[in-house]
């Protein structure tokens, strides 16, 4: 399906300001014996709506092909793990809650978020479209709606289960096309009091560190504040809240209220609305500049890479994420150029990345294996994967960094 407006207000939709190629969906990860098959690409290109300045695809993959069978498992990191356990006590600190009160966690993936939510007494609820995932963390003893979060879904919820004092959506907002039906949805469960708390890749962080392989079929809006209040606005809610988080290259947590609710708009927002002016995210200039930036980054990555090959040396790749794929595919790299990839994910292990076809092997692999070169791709886990690599390192082993530019570690 293509979308010609603005998400948002409804805009036409200028022409992107950044074309990546084609390539499949980013985490459809086919197994050998699947690989003779065809497999569908997908435009990837992204646009800046000249109205309100959101960043947003116009191309939108089938959400069921991207998510009924889901293999982004962020509790296998212990990063997220502890970025999870920290958001559960800072909430309930912030809120005051109480045992029993309700929090629902929208896209709550294998129910990793809502498990620190328990632990603390509180009744929980999750809702994922992901069916391998719902079924875990049920087994986990989370109660777990299948399915996708709308408007529809949230009258049933609030009949069933009463409105929720606390939403939580880490990672979720970006990849819903329907946004004002989202919005409602969200407006119909928090009532008066209610706090839906939503946490997101930053624009901001995206373009600062020119992050281009973030940009992925399953991310259709890239948000900064600005286009969000206008959004919420529109729906009688605004944003009292807003954090930076180090996750994921860099995300914000908006926390999110009735216009008469009783919490005020704090300084933090204002603070960073002013910040997003004086980066110029409301001038196409920025975009173009970064549209550069990611097409230098690319030459200067393959140009490396082509030396290394014709030197002899081998190259791997660490982490078969979807941004990873999306670097692969934007800079033509398959398997004639990196190995293998090796994941902590046994979901992946032994497929193949979508398009290039690169085999993906345990972690282990890495060091017995000893390649000269490795390939970060996973970077937004740099400190956990460097810490867990240290002999890999220790017997020469070399991580390669492509942005914001070329470091070789
Ligand atoms: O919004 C999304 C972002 C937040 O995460 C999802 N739609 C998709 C997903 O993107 P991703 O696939 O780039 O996610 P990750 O979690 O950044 O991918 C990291 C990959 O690296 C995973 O496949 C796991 C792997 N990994 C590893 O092999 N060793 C990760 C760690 C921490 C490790 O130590």
């Amino acid at each position: 399906m293509n979308v010609k407006k603005c998400r948002i207000c409804s805009s036409r939709l200028p022409a992107p300001f950044l074309s990546l190629g084609s390539m499949p969906a980013p985490n459809r990860f086919p197994a050998k014996e699947e690989l003779k098959n065809n497999e569908p690409g997908y435009p990837l290109s992204v646009s800046v709506c000249s109205d309100c300045w959101l960043v947003q695809l116009q191309k939108v993959v089938p959400p069921q092909i991207m998510f009924k069978n889901y293999v982004y498992i962020p509790s296998t990191s212990t990063t997220m793990q502890a970025h999870f356990k920290k958001m559960s006590r800072t909430v309930t600190k912030k809120f005051n809650l109480k045992k029993q009160d309700l929090v629902l966690d929208i896209g709550s993936n294998d129910g990793t978020l809502l498990t620190f939510f328990k632990e603390q007494g509180l009744r929980v609820l999750g809702v994922d479209p992901a069916s391998n995932l719902s079924l875990v963390a049920r087994l986990k003893g989370i109660d777990t709606i299948e399915g996708f979060f709308n408007s529809n879904l949230a009258e049933k919820i609030t009949k069933q289960f009463g409105h929720p004092k606390i939403i939580t959506a880490t990672n979720v907002l970006a990849h819903v096309s329907g946004l004002h039906d989202f919005v409602e949805g969200i407006k119909i469960l928090i009532k008066k009091n209610g706090c839906f708390i939503a946490q997101f890749p930053y624009l901001v962080d995206l373009l600062e560190k020119t992050q281009f392989d973030t940009i992925y079929h399953e991310h259709l809006s890239y948000f900064s504040l600005k286009p969000l209040i206008r959004l919420l606005d529109s729906h009688n809610l605004k944003i009292f809240d807003a954090q930076k988080e180090e996750v994921h290259g860099g995300s914000l947590t908006v926390y999110i209220s009735n216009k008469n609710s009783p919490y005020s708009v704090g300084p933090g927002v204002k603070e960073l609305v002013r910040r997003e002016d004086l980066k110029k995210l409301g001038e196409i200039k920025t975009y173009d500049d970064f549209a550069r930036r990611a097409k230098k980054i690319k030459s200067d990555l393959v140009n490396f890479l082509v030396k290394l090959k014709k030197n002899g040396k081998r190259i791997a790749g660490y982490g078969a994420a979807a941004k990873g794929n999306v670097l692969l595919s934007f800079c033509h790299l398959d398997n004639k150029t990196i190995d293998y990839i090796v994941d902590s994910i046994s979901f992946k292990q032994g497929r193949f990345t979508p398009g290039t076809h690169i085999p993906i092997y345990p972690e282990s692999f890495l060091e017995k294996d000893m390649p000269d070169y490795t390939l970060l791709l996973a970077w937004n886990f740099a400190g956990e994967i460097l810490k867990k690599q240290i002999n890999y390192i220790s017997k020469g082993g070399k991580f390669i960094f492509a942005h914001p530019n070329l470091i070789i570690t």
